[in-house]
């Protein structure tokens, strides 16, 4: 038995499932999960001392690739004077500053751990802002684990077919009205039916979650018109997209102006942090300068901000990353096109890249739900067996990072492609 396993049934016996997120634990996928002792570059490799090349890159924060030198040093030397205090610290003022001089829509911005802690936050300071109760959330989209948003969510709730979690109340999701994503007629129709009631439209600009379904021409722009008419705030929940598409996230890339911004993931840069931010007459509705609460015992940890600053910091200063990165993305897309035949669809924008086993085009939860995942299961182990490692579930992304390279990009595709054959041949 190899130690992956070893650790793997010790795991069962002490941790629901095995593991800290359901996603990692191999569920809709099978097999043994690959118990990773390092990761370096664009390659991790597990506790038999197997290396993969890695495209999931721990779901997204790892732009700059695993164990990028600036944030391992900044969080050394942070971590040198102490681990946390509960008391403000230098980097925090330093990693917002940067981020509110650099994203126009972010006027103000505040720092938690998580990027379901960030959306649980924005949602709440909406519903203060707006005095209002609905939110309008899209089917398939995933905005981490909060009451009100699991319904109808993507990534490991739509994997393990509970989009709607046991033990969220009847009450708690009674206010999360449901539309489709790529389709504004079903937002205007809710905002018809619940006149006056809507305090925010809640959108992963680029929707990550059901795998990789990039926004239709004039959704985005669509969203802003409709809230805008109905004085509803446009929330982008860019715990994916944040800091990845470009430094300006979605927005920026697509042009459009959300009115709060959530983020995870690259903002930490491999550390626990989530924030959320917009207006500043928003933000200031947050305790303690405003009426609507949200507190907690590490945000702005120092470590992590010091972690998050330093990565942030080589983004902006570096603004060729983004160029490569997306180039690497648009490469990867691009052979997987011509490899792939018309049975799966290649998806992406940017860094973000997917394959679905089912003829295109995916264009929201309904198409996506249309993928063979038992197909899925024998292409991710056939990669897995060939040293790629892929999302172990259908409804996610592919991750590029800036320490990924073209011969990076090439492997991949070549794996991939031999993956998706071997797996219809299993349908044979
Ligand atoms: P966290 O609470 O996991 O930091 O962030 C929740 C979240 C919010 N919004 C979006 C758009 C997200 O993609 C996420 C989390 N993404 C998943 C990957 N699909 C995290 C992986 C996992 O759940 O283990």
């Amino acid at each position: 038995m190899g130690r992956s396993e070893e650790f793997f049934a010790r795991a069962k016996r002490v941790l629901p499932g095995g593991v800290n997120s359901p996603v990692r634990a191999f569920g809709s996928v099978g097999g043994v999960p690959r118990f990773v002792r390092r990761g370096l570059g664009s390659r991790i490799v597990d506790e038999d001392g197997k290396e993969y090349l890695d495209l999931v890159c721990s779901w997204g924060p790892l732009l700059l690739g695993h164990a990028a030198q600036p944030a391992l040093d900044a969080a050394r030397a942070a971590m040198e004077n102490g681990l946390t205090f509960g008391a403000p610290t230098a980097a925090e003022v330093e990693i917002a500053e940067l981020i509110t001089q650099n994203v126009p829509h972010v006027e103000m911005i505040r720092m938690v751990n998580s990027g379901t802690e960030a959306v649980m936050s924005a949602l709440r300071v909406a519903r203060g802002f707006t005095g209002r109760d609905k939110v309008i959330k899209f089917s398939g989209c995933y905005h981490g684990h909060c009451d009100s948003m699991l319904v109808k969510a993507g990534s490991g709730a739509l994997t393990f077919g509970r989009p709607n979690s046991a033990g969220v109340t009847a009450g708690a999701a009674a206010d999360t009205l449901l539309a489709a994503y790529n389709d504004p007629q079903s937002v205007e129709r809710l905002f018809r039916e619940n006149p006056g009631q809507v305090a925010c439209v809640i959108v992963e600009p680029v929707a990550a979650n059901m795998g990789v379904v990039p926004p239709q021409d004039g959704f985005l722009q669509a969203l802003r018109r409709l809230c805008d008419e109905n004085g509803a705030l446009l929330i982008f929940d860019e715990v994916i997209t944040g800091f990845r598409l470009c430094f300006g996230g979605a927005a920026q890339a697509f042009g459009v102006t959300p009115d709060l911004v959530t983020y995870g993931k690259i903002i930490g840069g491999g550390m626990p942090v989530g924030a959320y931010g917009g207006r500043r007459e928003i933000m200031e509705m947050v305790s303690p300068l405003g009426p609507v609460y949200q507190a907690g015992t590490l945000s702005g940890n120092p470590v992590a901000m010091a972690a998050g600053l330093a990565t942030l910091r080589a983004l902006h200063e570096r603004p060729e990353l983004y160029s490569r990165v997306n180039r690497l993305g648009a490469l990867l897309r691009g052979e997987l096109e011509n490899r792939l035949g018309p049975s799966c669809a290649v998806t992406g924008v940017g860094s973000l890249c997917c394959v679905f086993f089912t003829p295109g085009p995916v264009r929201c939860y309904e198409d996506a739900q249309r993928a063979d995942t038992a197909q899925y299961a024998r292409f991710f182990h056939y990669a897995l067996d060939h040293g790629l490692y892929l999302a172990p579930a259908q409804f996610e992304a592919m991750f590029l990072s800036a320490a990924h390279t073209e011969e990076d990009v090439r492997f991949a595709a070549g794996v991939i492609a031999d993956a998706a054959a071997y797996a219809k041949e299993g349908d044979a």
